[in-house]
């Protein structure tokens, strides 16, 4: 790029520091009517709120680009070995708030906008969310960009510039619909197009070999090309100079391509077949673990793939001769297996564009790779028919072929004869319809050095299952990393009552990057002052999020009653059902209580949220019958106050920052062994809220770092999951569970008949889940929630240690990890200003 290849002169460029834009009020009031005038074309006079979002946008854009090329120039000049986080899915949300923050200009852009008559948080409003991302797996990726700026590592993103993201969710008589999210209507301020940075990527056609030299030589003559163009979003560290990258590629058609086409005179159709190019980068999938097989996702996958190499492996050559080095210099991270096929991509590269042989290309290859597992359900794991990667990949298929019949030769000198288990590990499954697959978690792990698990259990549980043969086979390459989240959006920014309580406690804003301060809190857990404080902070955030729910749904919750929350995508594993088995179980106690009874009763209002994938049945109706049983709870003049039940519409990462500091009780209620980490119940914990919660995913740290007397964890064990999965049809449920499951079935909540299969999944020797196994003791700790919470100060004791004990769950701990065990990065800090000036 333009950008990376200028000429070197530091002296130069560090002299010219104090040309940067200043800082101080007017400078941004100018540089702020400067954009509304010459960028947006309005009247200084006169703009609207949207109009001084974007204006304000572009003015921290441009600072925002000031510190992208030092920092880019800087890493040049040094030299660092490079991370690049490869990933279908980045779900930043907003980025207004968080520029502001961590460049450090909050108070004088507030400042700014005042004296213009704007409130910033009027135009924080505006901006859409940048919602490139499913759940989990999106929003960890986002997280690992701010923290892998705030260390300052030399460390790119890399992923796909879809103009349509996740789907936004309405919700009509109680059912999901799913809306188009054309984000980028208004135009992105964020990103910088470079038309100068892009790639052809190739598909179909057909391999030739030729000799060369007296080496076999392979051509691959593709029958379709489109190019990848980069978009670039600046992702500036907090506390640190540096700004780095999240490249995102889009689809632009192909040059000169299909000259055939043109030739034969259908000019017209000619054209329009060229702009279908851009459709490979038009819709992120809205599925979350289940693999659909689509030609179109791998065609994204590879799309965005072979950019990325073919830019990584420019950059390298832009100041490196040979690739001697390349391990040393270049290290990639694939975000679950959706970007594999970067392994045979980068062994093409290396061989067929750059005349090396298999073996060193191998080396290279195996040195590079790193990759993360996001899960052990079955149905999530990819497998694409080889005839589908014939077709479209012809020369990919090849090389994975050859890496499968080494491998296995391999195992063969190895494992001996064992040939029950070389076909289990064999990266082509011979499948019993005839058809073959090629296993894309197999490909991952045998081109990776190091795969890793995303909590402790779940890495162990990935060596015990699906990964079994290989973590036997080279116990060395896995390791744990345990997710994390960003304390700055998720805490600092979002909260900043809590944030200022803290930092008055702790004496100052270290923790901020040092999470593990948060531990200082403890010892004022006790101290009746300091929790009337936390008190009324986490009063403030409630106030907001119940204000926030009333707007959006139209149901006034009281700020006495208990706010209970769950949001997460709609999964069965995830059990938003025994949620709402518990709430009936709540509702129909309450029906048969005496007035005095129901005198005694802590009052609760449940929210849940969440998207279904489109075509996950189950799921949507999970939607219909948490409304319906909303519906008639929230209408019963029997309850008034006691209980409500709302679902919140369109759960997105801006509503997350809203509900999540008000929340008092979080649920967290996985089948033990099914959820991989989860990273809200961190977010929630860190704000003080109180988690229920199987011995699932990352639930079993936060237990051990906040301690178990300070959650409510219920629930079967992981270890026991297989054997009661084994004797669930001979299980005797509860005769509370009976009882509950039956008010559906019998129509209390109206629409029996569409409720059957919900009701039948958990019945008569269904229930994967194991709901009915876990509803006994969900209720007794849910009884045990409602004790709690009479006792004002023992609560509050509770959410003051929740927040005090969070501090591993910084992704900053995370990412320091990732750096130091796996990728063997540095932090590569762009000097200050002032240390270069003499
Ligand atoms: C989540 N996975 C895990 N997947 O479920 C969660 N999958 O436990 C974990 O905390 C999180 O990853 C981060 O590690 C996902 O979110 C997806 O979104 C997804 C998307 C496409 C295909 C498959």
């Amino acid at each position: 790029g333009v950008v990376e290849s200028a000429p070197q002169n530091k002296t130069l460029l560090y002299n010219l520091m104090d040309t940067y834009i200043k800082n101080d009020v007017l400078s941004i009031e100018e540089s702020i009517v400067n954009h509304v005038e010459y960028t947006l074309a309005r009247s200084r006079y006169s703009f609207d709120n949207q109009e001084a979002y974007q204006a304000t946008a572009l003015s921290l854009r441009d600072r925002l680009i000031e510190s992208w090329n030092d920092t880019q120039q800087y890493f040049k000049d040094v030299d660092a070995k490079r991370v690049y986080y490869l990933s279908m899915e980045f779900l930043m949300g907003r980025s207004l708030l968080n520029a502001l923050n961590n460049l450090g200009v909050v108070d004088q852009y507030t400042e700014a906008l005042r004296e213009m008559g704007y409130q910033l948080e009027d135009l924080i409003q505006k901006e859409r969310d940048a919602a490139l991302g499913n759940g989990g797996l999106g929003r960890l990726a986002a997280c690992f960009l701010d923290s892998m700026a705030t260390l300052s590592l030399p460390a790119w993103g890399y992923g796909i510039r879809y103009q349509y993201g996740m789907f936004r969710q309405t919700i009509v008589d109680g059912f999901q619909h799913e809306q188009p999210d054309y984000w980028l209507n208004f135009g992105n301020p964020w990103e910088i197009e470079r038309l100068n940075v892009g790639y052809p990527v190739n598909f179909y056609g057909h391999v030739s070999v030729h000799e060369e030299e007296g080496r076999q030589v392979f051509r691959w003559n593709p029958g379709e090309s489109v190019a990848a163009i980069a978009y670039d979003n600046p992702i500036p560290g907090f506390q640190t100079n540096n700004t780095i990258n999240l490249r995102l590629w889009a689809a632009k058609p192909g040059q000169e391509f299909d000259l055939e086409a043109f030739n034969t005179g259908d000019y017209v159709q000619a054209i329009l077949s060229r702009q279908r190019a851009e459709t490979l980068s038009s819709v992120l999938y809205p599925d979350d673990r289940t693999y659909q097989g689509k030609e179109l996702r791998l065609k994204q996958q590879n799309f965005f793939v072979s950019a990325t190499i073919q830019d990584v492996v420019r950059r390298y050559k832009d100041t490196h001769d040979s690739f001697d080095q390349f391990p040393d210099k270049v290290a990639f991270q694939l975000n679950d297996t959706h970007p594999t096929i970067a392994v045979p991509e980068l062994m093409r590269v290396l061989m067929d564009e750059n005349k090396m042989g298999w073996t060193k290309a191998w080396d290279i290859t195996t040195k590079v790779f790193a990759f993360t597992n996001h899960t052990v359900l079955p149905e999530a794991l990819e497998k694409w028919p080889v005839s589908l990667l014939e077709k479209l990949l012809p020369r990919h298929m090849q090389i994975i072929f050859d890496i499968n019949w080494r491998f296995l030769q391999q195992l063969r000198a190895q494992l001996g004869d064992d040939w029950e288990r070389i076909g289990r590990m064999s990266i082509i499954e011979d499948g019993s319809g005839g058809e073959k697959y090629v296993r894309m978690a197999y490909l991952a792990v045998v081109a990776s050095h190091t795969v890793n698990g995303v909590a402790a259990i779940h890495s162990d549980i990935i060596k015990e299952t699906i990964f079994k043969d290989f973590a036997d086979l080279w116990p060395g390459k896995f390791q744990n990393k345990t997710n994390g989240v960003t304390p700055r959006r998720w805490l600092a920014f979002c909260n900043p009552p809590l944030r200022k309580l803290i930092t008055d406690t702790l004496g100052n804003e270290h923790w901020i990057n040092h999470l593990d301060s948060l531990q200082g809190l403890r010892q004022y857990a006790d101290d009746p002052e300091f929790q009337q404080k936390w008190a009324d902070v986490k009063g403030i955030a409630k106030a907001k999020a119940l204000a926030h729910i009333r707007e959006i749904t139209g149901v006034q919750i009281s700020d006495h009653v208990m706010l209970d929350i769950q949001v997460k995508r709609i999964h069965e594993y995830k059990r938003q059902l025994l949620n709402v088995l518990g709430i009936i179980w709540r509702y129909d106690q309450i029906k048969k209580m005496t007035p005095d009874q129901r005198a005694q009763v802590v009052p609760r209002a449940c929210v849940i949220g969440g998207k279904a994938a489109p075509g996950y049945e189950m799921a949507k109706r999970i939607i219909k019958l948490i409304s319906a049983v909303g519906n008639k709870i929230n209408s019963d003049p029997d309850i008034g106050d006691l209980l409500k039940l709302v679902f919140v519409p369109d759960y997105n990462v801006s509503l997350a920052e809203v509900i999540i500091p008000g929340c008092e009780l979080s649920q967290h209620i996985s089948t033990a062994g099914t959820e991989a980490s989860g990273t809200s119940n961190m977010k929630f914990a860190m704000n003080g809220s109180l988690i229920i919660g199987t011995m699932d995913g990352a639930n079993v740290e936060i237990a051990e770092e906040i301690g178990e007397d300070n959650m409510f964890i219920f629930g079967v064990r992981a270890p026991e999951v297989a054997r009661l999965r084994q004797e669930r049809r001979n299980f005797k449920p509860d005769s509370r569970f009976e009882h509950v499951v039956g008010l559906i079935r019998k129509g209390v909540f109206g629409w029996a008949d569409f409720f059957e299969p919900l009701v039948d999944s958990v019945t008569s020797g269904g229930d994967y889940y194991l709901l009915a196994n876990d509803f006994p003791s969900y209720i007794d700790a849910q009884a045990k929630v409602d004790e709690v919470y009479k006792d004002k100060a023992r609560w509050t004791r509770m959410s003051i240690m929740s927040t005090a004990g969070s501090g591993m769950f910084s992704s900053d701990r995370t990412i320091q990890q990732y750096a130091e065990q796996i990728w063997r990065v540095e932090p590569c800090q762009v000097p200050a200003a002032e240390d270069e000036q003499d």
